[in-house]
């Protein structure tokens, strides 16, 4: 938006507000000022929205469907701003009628439709699709409740239901007039005509699929594109569909709130499957929709079917969306009556699929009953898709059965996804290079030698608009006035910063920013948990899902570790620490819980312990959101990255403490790795068993966690306060805990690990001393990041796997 000044945005925003509420500007409260913001911005962008979508229709241009399960957005308002250009003038005009823009921002609900890094990853690629210019559209579930609300209580994770939608959504457009209808259930009746084979589908359960459409601004380059979520509703009686319930009232009654409940709420679980019906319903539910729509949209252009693999491409985020491989073959075998080598070279040709995971319980296999059960027609196709691939294998590993069994698609009673997902398309990508490397060489080695082809990297990143310019804002202006503003479109010339780093006028200022950026951390802080922390502490911080995995575990100890030092010796030196938690559990994990509460328990009792908290406080803030962690970020001096190596395919919070000049402290996984690579050695502390010790553990044994145990006295004793009462006043509270490190022999290496993350921690505290070192740390940090934006990530899609045109209009 080019001709947007303060005095009309002004006048704009005082006529949207009198227009919509009835009252003089003064007299309302600060929801109405923010209802009234929001909707004249929304009504800015949907006058480019309208102009991109004419572009698409004229040009013809490919376009990308990212199909996903999750889109965990946050706010929209301020980064709707920033990306139209007018984020500045806006404020001004504000400030004007005395309005803070922050604190109408703060009011915005975030749409949390996603559990953690591949819902936000989701985010990061649509707002970087759009600032690329790229055509590309989210396609997803629009829950009615998003990921829960969390509450501490009694140091306990309570849930709360998610109600994001009780004070209306201004960005979203319902679109009744564009609704597909989903067939679940039934049968199939199939017939012959003129030799060929018709499938029909009767007593099926209709449901209708009904898109609300979300703008997705594009950075300064006139491009709105579509996030286009599907909410289930029940179809109108007038539909026909023959001896379906009618007349009988009770009936109806269940079918509504059968089909309600598909979009009813996200599943908080996150790398881990369990073979829920409903789920698989979800699953269908968005794929069929959103495949029929893409499929009529592209006829409307009265296009040549056979050709609909030149003009779209559907990437699928993880395995979750997977049944958009037989479903665009449904549609192209039973509706558009192509034939079956046709449907499956366009299919393959226009899927591509990203694999988030290696953990064993997180691969989702459908029990083959259910699946026939709720989607026959969808059955009978990946039955066929099975029959041929392994005929396929067949002449490729003659009479190898076991191998031709274990790469089946459907084998032992189950639909196996992401062997689906890796037949029926023409990319697989890991998230980092160990992640792919892992892939290619261990989980997917059988398909790989099969498929070399298919597979490869593409690193993960984070959208620079958001985690930078938005979240940063003192920061962004000191790159600025040092290195101009030429990052803003090219990340990569952050690298410029490091010429800087020998000024110490700079490094003064990065001191002052990060300074002030604490202190607005510890004022959240003391709102939202009601504890004050000291800002001159080192801010060391780690917030993401809580999972074994992770192990939040391995830093409660070395803090139980620490206080222990501490209270032994009370002339112990150290730098003082801020230990900052945050992290949402998935309600049926026992284990997280009790991590959570944990924590809770030992901040409990170092915070009220004067002997040590003038020097260590421990914090869990509550409810860790995409709104939190754009505050949290920019405040932290240390970023923990400490999964066991192997186990977080890249992690995505990592990049965005390192682009807001945090210190990492990390084990040699998922993108630490590439991170260490940027940095180098010198710029971040890593500590652990690398990856081939790791595997090797676990290929060959030899790991004893109670060795450990009982030839460290530091961890014995940790580990003993467990379960001694310190830390809680029933003993036996953190007993799973305590067994999972000692009884089950620790299966994510928190011992062995241990001692070496003591060494790295204490070399933190010796680089803090050193101002200037570490301020020249925090630099360089920033001046690396650039390759970590999505924006690389998404030229890399666009050119390595979704054949877009990558046109930079704005350079
Ligand atoms: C599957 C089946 C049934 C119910 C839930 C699920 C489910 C839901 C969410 C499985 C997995 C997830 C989420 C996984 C996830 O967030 N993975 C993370 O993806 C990031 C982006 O690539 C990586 O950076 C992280 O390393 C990875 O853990």
């Amino acid at each position: 938006m080019h001709e947007m000044d303060k005095k009309t945005f002004k006048k704009a925003y005082v006529n949207k507000f009198l227009e919509m509420h009835g009252i003089e500007l003064k007299e309302g409260n600060k929801q109405q000022k923010y209802d009234s913001l929001a909707s004249l911005v929304r009504d800015y962008v949907t006058r480019t929205w309208l102009k991109t979508n004419k572009k698409y229709n004229k040009t013809g241009e490919k376009q990308v469907y990212y199909f996903s399960m999750e889109f965990l957005l946050g706010r929209l308002l301020g980064d709707a701003l920033l990306n139209m250009g007018i984020r500045d003038v806006c404020k001004e005009a504000l400030a004007d009628v005395n309005i803070k823009l922050e604190e109408l921002e703060n009011l915005e609900q975030d749409q949390a439709l996603g559990n953690g890094g591949l819902g936000r990853l989701a985010a990061c690629f649509l707002d970087s699709m759009a600032s690329l210019n790229i055509p590309g559209n989210g396609c997803g579930i629009r829950y009615k409740h998003g990921f829960f609300e969390q509450k501490i209580i009694d140091g306990k994770q309570v849930e709360v239901s998610d109600d994001w939608l009780k004070e209306g959504n201004v960005w979203e457009k319902r679109k009744p007039e564009k609704a597909e209808i989903v067939k679940f259930g039934g049968e199939i009746k199939v017939s012959e005509i003129n030799g060929h084979l018709n499938f029909t589908h009767i007593n099926f359960e209709p449901v209708l699929a009904v898109p609300y459409d979300t703008p997705i601004v594009g950075y300064e380059n006139e491009v709105v594109n579509t996030l286009r979520l599907w909410s289930a509703e029940a179809v109108s009686n007038e539909f026909d569909f023959s001896s379906f319930n009618r007349g009988d009232f009770l009936k109806a009654i269940e079918y509504k709130n059968s089909v309600e409940s598909i979009s009813q709420v996200l599943y908080p679980e996150d790398s881990f499957y369990e073979g829920k019906r409903l789920r698989l319903k979800q699953q269908y539910f968005f794929v069929s929709a959103g495949v029929q729509s893409i499929i009529r949209h592209f006829k409307k252009h009265g296009k040549d079917i056979e050709l609909l693999d030149e003009k779209m491409a559907i990437h699928i985020n993880d395995t979750h969306p997977t049944l958009a491989i037989p479903e665009l073959m449904r549609i192209l075998l039973d509706e558009e009556g192509v034939e079956w080598d046709t449907a499956w070279r366009i299919t393959t040709n226009a899927i591509s699929y990203t694999n988030h995971t290696i953990l064993a319980e997180a691969l989702e296999k459908w029990p083959v009953d259910m699946f026939k059960n709720l989607l026959p027609r969808i059955y009978m196709i990946v039955e066929e898709i099975n029959r041929r691939y392994c005929d396929e294998l067949c002449v490729k590993y003659p009479g190898n059965w076991d191998k031709i069994n274990r790469m089946s698609i459907i084998g032992d009673n189950k639909v196996k996804m992401a062997h689906l997902a890796i037949v029926g398309s023409h990319s697989v990508n890991g998230v980092a290079k160990l992640h792919t490397e892992m892939l290619k060489k261990k989980e997917m080695k059988d398909f790989y030698y099969l498929y070399p082809n298919k597979f490869n990297n593409k690193t993960n990143g984070i959208t620079h608009r958001r985690w930078l310019l938005k979240s940063n804002p003192e920061l962004t202006k000191l790159i600025k006035d040092t290195i101009g503003d030429s990052f803003i479109r090219h990340p990569i010339d952050l690298k410029n910063f490091e010429r800087y780093l020998n000024d110490d006028v700079v490094l003064e200022q990065l001191g002052k920013i990060k300074k002030f950026n604490k202190e607005k951390l510890a004022n959240i802080i003391l709102n939202n948990d009601n504890i004050s922390i000291d800002t001159n502490s080192i801010f060391d911080v780690q917030v993401k899902r809580i999972h074994a995995y992770k192990r939040q575990i391995l830093n409660c100890l070395r803090i139980m570790d620490l206080y222990n030092k501490l209270i032994d010796n009370p002339g112990f030196d150290i730098v003082p620490r801020t230990f900052i938690f945050g992290g949402k559990a998935a309600p049926g994990y026992y284990l997280a819980k009790n991590t959570i509460e944990l924590i809770n328990n030992i901040a409990n009792k170092i915070n009220n312990d004067c002997r040590v908290n003038e020097k260590i406080k421990v914090v869990f803030i509550q409810n860790y959101r995409v709104s939190l962690a754009e505050q949290i970020i920019p405040g932290a001096d240390v970023s923990e990255q400490i999964s066991t190596t192997t186990k977080e395919a890249s992690g995505t919070s990592n990049m965005k403490f390192m682009m807001n000049g945090a210190v990492t402290v990390a084990t040699l996984d998922g993108a630490n790795i590439e991170i260490k690579d940027e940095v180098t050695d010198d710029n971040i502390v890593i500590f652990g068993l690398n990856a081939d010790e790791v595997l090797n553990y676990y290929q060959n044994g030899g790991y004893k966690s109670i060795d450990i145990y009982n030839s460290d006295v530091r961890i014995k004793r940790v580990i003993d306060d467990l379960v001694n009462g310190k830390y809680h006043s029933d003993k036996e509270k953190f007993r799973s805990l305590y067994e999972n490190l000692i009884t089950y022999n620790d299966e994510f290496f928190v011992l062995q690990d241990f001692d070496s993350y003591l060494k790295a921690q204490d070399k933190i505290d010796t680089l803090y001393r050193d101002t200037n070192k570490w301020q020249k740390m925090c630099g360089v940090n920033i001046a690396h990041s650039g390759i970590f934006s999505s924006d690389r990530t998404i030229e890399e899609y666009a050119t390595g796997i979704w054949g877009s045109e990558v046109i930079y209009k704005n350079l």
